[in-house]
C-alpha cells in the first residue's frame, strides 16, 4: 500500500498520541503508589529490600567453636582462652577492636574480672547502630529438672554463643560487604552470674555485669548510636522472636522496623507479633545508663514457665539444641536492617 505524506503524517501523529496517552495513565498510576509511599519514607526504602548474604554454616561454626572451649565461666581457663580467640578472631573482621577490662561484684560479693570485646567497623562513621551478645556462660545449671545438676555449668550454647556466633557471621559479612553506616558489635562477659533463685535474697541488678559496666563506662568519650539490637537465644529450632516488653517500652519504633524487615523478608512465622512479658537482660541497662534505645531479639517460648526454652539454664542447653535455620534467619534481618539504614 502506497501512502501519501499528508497521511503518513497523520498515522504518525496519531500513534505518538496513543503512547503518550498510555504513559500518562502509567505513571499517574506510579505516582499515586508513591504518593502512599512518601508518607512513610522508610516503607519505600524496605521494597527494595534484598536478602543479604549470609553463611549459616559459618555461624553454627563459631557457635560450635565457642562450645568447644568448655563452659565459659568467668575466672576459668576456658573462658579466658575463649575471649582471646574471640579477640583474635573478630580482629580480622573489625576496623579497630577496643577490649574493655573491668572488676564487677556478684550476688554474694565475691569480685570477678571480665571482658567486653568490641569490635568496631567504619570508626569515623557518625551514625551508628550497636550491636550485642553475651558471650559468658552461666555457672549454675538451676533450671535443671534434676537437682544434682544445679551447681555445674552449662554449655550454654543457646545461651551465649548462639548470638555471639550469629553476630561473629555478621561482622566477617560486614569485612566483605562495608556499610555505609558504623557499626559497633560488643561481647558483654558477666550477663548470666545473676543471683539463683534458691538463695532468695532479691538483690537487684545481678545479671548483665559486664552491659551495666559498659553503659556507665562508655569504651569512647560521647560515644552514642542511632539504636542497639541485643541478640540473646537465637539458635532453637523453629524459635520464635515476639516484642518484648522492655524493648517496647524504650524502643517501640525500632522493635516495629525490625519486626517489618523480618517480614518483608518473609519470616513472619519466626519474627511474630505478639507481646512478651518484660526482661532483664543487657539492653534493659544500655537504655537505662546509656541512654541507647536497643532492643532484644530473645526466644519466647509461652509454654515454658519462665516463658524461655525448655532448656534454658539446663544441661540440655548444648550444640544439639542449635538449628542453622533460625542462625540464618536471624543473621539475615541483622544485615539487612545494617544495610538499609543509611
Ligand atoms: C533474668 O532471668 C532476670 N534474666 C535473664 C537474662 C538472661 C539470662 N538471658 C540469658 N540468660
Ligand atoms: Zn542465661
Amino acid at each position: 500500500m502506497v501512502l501519501n505524506g499528508q497521511l503518513k503524517i497523520k498515522i504518525m501523529r496519531n500513534i505518538l498520541i496513543l503512547i503518550s496517552l498510555s504513559l500518562l495513565i502509567l505513571t499517574s498510576c506510579g505516582g499515586g503508589k508513591k504518593d502512599g509511599d512518601m508518607k512513610n519514607g522508610q516503607e519505600a526504602e524496605i521494597i527494595k529490600l534484598e536478602k543479604p548474604q549470609f553463611d549459616a554454616d559459618s555461624a553454627f561454626y563459631f557457635v560450635e567453636k565457642q562450645v568447644e572451649f568448655g563452659t565459659r565461666v568467668p575466672g576459668t581457663n576456658p573462658h579466658k582462652l575463649c575471649g582471646d580467640w574471640l579477640i583474635s578472631t573478630m580482629e580480622q573482621f573489625a576496623d579497630e577492636l577496643v577490649v574493655q577490662s573491668f572488676t564487677a561484684r556478684l550476688y554474694n560479693n565475691e569480685m570477678k574480672n571480665g571482658r567486653n570485646i568490641i569490635s568496631i567497623f567504619n570508626p569515623d562513621a557518625r551514625s551508628r547502630i550497636l550491636l550485642g551478645a553475651h558471650w559468658d556462660t552461666r555457672p549454675y545449671a538451676d533450671h535443671d529438672p534434676n537437682p544434682e545438676n544445679h551447681n555445674k555449668p552449662i554449655d550454654g550454647a543457646n545461651d551465649g554463643a548462639s548470638g555471639v556466633g550469629v553476630l561473629m557471621e555478621v561482622a566477617r559479612q560486614l569485612s566483605i560487604k562495608q556499610p555505609e553506616i558504623g557499626v559497633d558489635i560488643i561481647f558483654f562477659d558477666l550477663e548470666d552470674w545473676g543471683e539463683p533463685q534458691s538463695t532468695q535474697s532479691d538483690k537487684e541488678d545481678t545479671w548483665c555485669l559486664g552491659s551495666q559496666h559498659w553503659s556507665k563506662n562508655l569504651h569512647k568519650p560521647a560515644y552514642n548510636a542511632r539504636f542497639g539490637i541485643l541478640l540473646d537465644m537465637v539458635g532453637a529450632p523453629n524459635a520464635k522472636f515476639a516484642k518484648e516488653g522492655t524493648s517496647t517500652y524504650y524502643a517501640p519504633d525500632i522493635v516495629n522496623k525490625v519486626w517489618d524487615i523480618a517480614a518483608q523478608l518473609g519470616f513472619s512465622e519466626n519474627f511474630i507479633s505478639t507481646y512478651a512479658p518484660s526482661i532483664v537482660d543487657d539492653h534493659m541497662y544500655v537504655n537505662k545508663y546509656a541512654q541507647i534505645p536497643m532492643i532484644d531479639i530473645i526466644q519466647y517460648e509461652p509454654s515454658s514457665r519462665t516463658y524461655f526454652n525448655h532448656n534454658w539454664h539446663t544441661m540440655e542447653d548444648n550444640m544439639d539444641g542449635i538449628d542453622k535455620f533460625t542462625l540464618q534467619k536471624v543473621g539475615q534481618v541483622v544485615l539487612a536492617v545494617i544495610y538499609n539504614e543509611k
